[in-house]
């Protein structure tokens, strides 16, 4: 399931990779995909644009809660808790995360419909760890160092086939030096990208 040159035998328990990339399978249970999929069919999913203007619009479907980041600062806003139907999963996140009740504020659905990718990134810097959680069907997701002349050694990059109910979490190395993508998908998949405050600020009461 994983690919770096060595094959992954994927159970329950999460793989942890050196690069800080911990994958786990089953991380909600399939009424709780069930749950999450009703509830984002009656969310409005807005397309996302790209270019540096926004200037074209992408394929997938997005919708954001939480808190959010000025453009042009790049400060953190404080936004709205999360709605009730991602509590009970932003708190499952902070308990296995080991960090404090509320420290998950960012919450980002997405939507892959067939043939959707999601080109190589590196999430912005405004939020600490990032945990993804999948619905609805398998993707490939791949992880690679982030070189300045885009020369990749293919041994490093790791290519994991995430299967719907799991999660993974990016800290560390791959969480700010590597970089992450989304192959076109085969069937109508679902993500929620979950985003932690950084350490540095303090919350005066829990959202
Ligand atoms: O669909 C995924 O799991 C990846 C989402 C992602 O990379 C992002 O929201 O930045």
């Amino acid at each position: 399931m994983a690919r770096s040159g060595t094959q992954y035998k994927l159970f329950d328990e999460p793989v942890h990779f050196k690069s800080g990339l911990i994958y786990r399978p089953n991380f909600i249970t399939p009424d709780e995909e069930e749950f999450l999929l009703e509830f984002i069919s009656q969310q409005r999913l807005r397309h996302a644009t790209g270019g540096k203007e926004g200037e074209y619009t992408a394929q997938r479907r997005y919708k954001h809660f939480g808190w959010g980041f000025n453009d042009k600062s790049g400060e953190l806003i404080p936004g709205p808790s999360l709605p009730r139907f991602l509590t009970r999963f932003s708190h499952r996140i902070e308990k296995w995360l080991d960090i404090s009740r509320g420290r998950v504020v960012e919450a980002l659905i997405n939507e892959y419909t067939p043939g959707t990718p999601l080109g190589w990134h590196t999430d912005r810097e405004q939020f600490e760890h990032i945990i993804g959680i999948s619905l609805g069907s398998w993707a490939r997701m791949r992880f690679r160092p982030t070189q300045k002349r885009g020369e990749y050694d293919p041994k490093q990059v790791i290519s994991l086939e995430i299967e719907p109910r799991s999660a993974y979490i990016m800290q560390d190395e791959v969480r700010w030096k590597w970089q992450h993508s989304v192959a076109a998908t085969r069937a109508l998949r679902y993500s929620i990208t979950f985003r932690t405050l950084p350490s540095e600020i303090t919350l005066s009461k829990p959202s």
